[in-house]
């Protein structure tokens, strides 16, 4: 096992990170830019290093800062957290360069799941149903045309590189193909420097299921069933549970059991989500993420297991803790994400906190960073809290969901809570009846979002 690890990152993840690391009697290393000399997370660990000015890009996404940050410090890992270095295949491998361990997966296997084209061949190969659409990469207008013929409309026209919903565009009709097609091509080259795209039939209604797969890099690897992640704004998720409230039990061993041997036979190692979009009671394919994701603590919640220790243990080459057959899913979870954030139009509302109250008692975690007085800087996203409840079942979570959210005291900043608060009285969202448009029309209809 480790002596030291260092956390590449910041915020409510880096304290889950130090969290995980000092239960296992891991020195922790906490790197931070100038802006975020007064943070929580370099408070909370043993030792700290500044690695650059407020501007992401030459601090948090430093990799010459952060590997000298390793050296200086002697820390043998880097854990990444989520968004920042954690899908960077080019970095994992200059950490291996430098005799440090990644804690993630391999870069080959981050580099496969970064291009959508070779995620879909590779999941599909490994038996793991996907969208219909192209074999591969589309290169002209011409079979693009005659694709949307042979599937039939309407189609979607995705850049490999894609995330965050650019390069991705929808052609109702043949008549729309020509400007879809353009569109996610620019788009794709413009924001990724790739204009490959592919086609998928599109799916009008579905929800956003993933799955949660975990591998030892030696063959062994489990699921832990799903969350859904349907009630999402701009491709921003909101509100996140598990299990998902239209999934049967069959139908999560039946896909959890796909995930899990695709995983196990690549010999993926650590935490991973596999997505889907769920429509009329079948699952397809869209992307795979080989990170720990925002959302990861419903799973933790109803599993019981903590996923970041399991994350340092596959790392330093130890077994997962459990099997399989270990894995019972006890109640209902559901996270909130709290975003210093003006509604309606979520506009970033960075400042200062002059009050800060977490809510408690049974079944309440609070994910956050922040102090009564801390300053919230402008540089970063506007995630501020994570808030999860346990229930023993769905509407006891929503119960518990609703008094913590009555206890959470944020003031200074314009914050996400009123939402959730109004999203607590909404008989779809109070029955599970969502899908990925739902909120966007809720906003609409009842907010007047753009
Ligand atoms: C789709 C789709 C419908 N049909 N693919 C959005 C971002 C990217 N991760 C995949 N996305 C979608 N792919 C097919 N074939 C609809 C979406 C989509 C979406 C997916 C998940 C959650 C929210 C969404 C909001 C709009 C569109």
């Amino acid at each position: 096992m480790f002596n030291k690890i260092l956390i590449a990152n910041r915020g409510e993840i880096a304290l889950r990170v130090i969290r995980a690391a000092r239960e296992m009697g891991i020195g922790t290393v906490a790197v931070h830019s100038t802006a975020d000399s007064d943070a929580m997370h370099v408070r909370m660990a043993d030792e700290s290093v500044c690695v650059g000015p407020p501007s992401s890009m030459q601090s948090y996404l430093s990799i010459p800062a952060i590997i000298a940050a390793c050296e200086i410090t002697g820390a043998e890992a880097i854990h990444p957290g989520y968004g920042f270095l954690s899908e960077n295949a080019n970095f994992v491998q200059i950490v291996q360069d430098h005799g440090l361990t990644f804690i993630g997966p391999t870069a080959e296997h981050i580099r496969v799941m970064g291009d959508k084209i070779t995620a879909k061949d590779t999941m599909k190969k490994l038996g793991v149903p996907c969208v219909p659409g192209s074999a591969g990469g589309v290169a002209t207008l011409e079979e693009a045309k005659a694709l949307g013929a042979e599937m039939g409309y309407p189609v979607i026209i995705k850049a490999t590189a894609g995330g965050g919903g650019k390069g991705m565009k929808v052609a109702e009709t043949a008549n729309d193909m020509e400007r879809a097609f353009q569109t996610a091509r620019a788009e794709g080259k413009s924001n990724f420097g790739n204009d490959e795209v592919y086609i998928e039939k599109y799916l009008t209604t579905p929800r956003h299921i993933e799955i949660q797969v975990f591998g030892d890099g030696k063959g062994r690897a489990v699921h832990l069933g799903e969350r859904d992640c349907s009630l999402q704004r701009r491709h921003q998720k909101v509100f996140e549970e598990a299990p998902g409230p239209a999934i049967s039990p069959e139908e999560r061993a039946r896909i959890g059991k796909v995930c899990a041997d695709a995983m196990a036979d690549i010999n993926y190692i650590g935490a991973g989500t596999i997505e889907f979009l769920y429509e009329k009671g079948e699952f397809y394919f869209i992307e795979m993420n080989t990170r720990l994701q925002v959302e990861h603590p419903v799973t933790e919640a109803i599993f019981g297991v903590d996923l970041v220790r399991e994350q340092i243990r596959v790392a330093s080459g130890m077994d997962m803790s459990f099997q399989q057959e270990d894995l019972q899913i006890n109640g209902h979870s559901i996270e909130v994400r709290i975003n210093a954030e003006k509604l309606p139009n979520f506009s970033p509302c960075p400042g200062r906190i002059t009050q800060y109250h977490a809510p408690g008692g049974l079944g309440v975690r609070m994910d956050s960073a922040l102090y009564d007085g801390y300053s919230i800087p402008p540089y970063y996203d506007s995630l501020i809290g994570k808030l999860i409840v346990h229930g023993r079942d769905r509407p006891e979570a929503l119960a518990r969901l609703h008094r913590a959210l009555g206890e959470l005291i944020v003031d200074g900043v314009d914050t996400t809570v009123p939402l959730f608060h109004a999203l607590l009285a909404e008989p779809d969202v109070l029955s599970g009846d969502y899908n990925i448009h739902w909120l966007e029309h809720w906003l609409e209809t009842n907010l007047g979002n753009a």
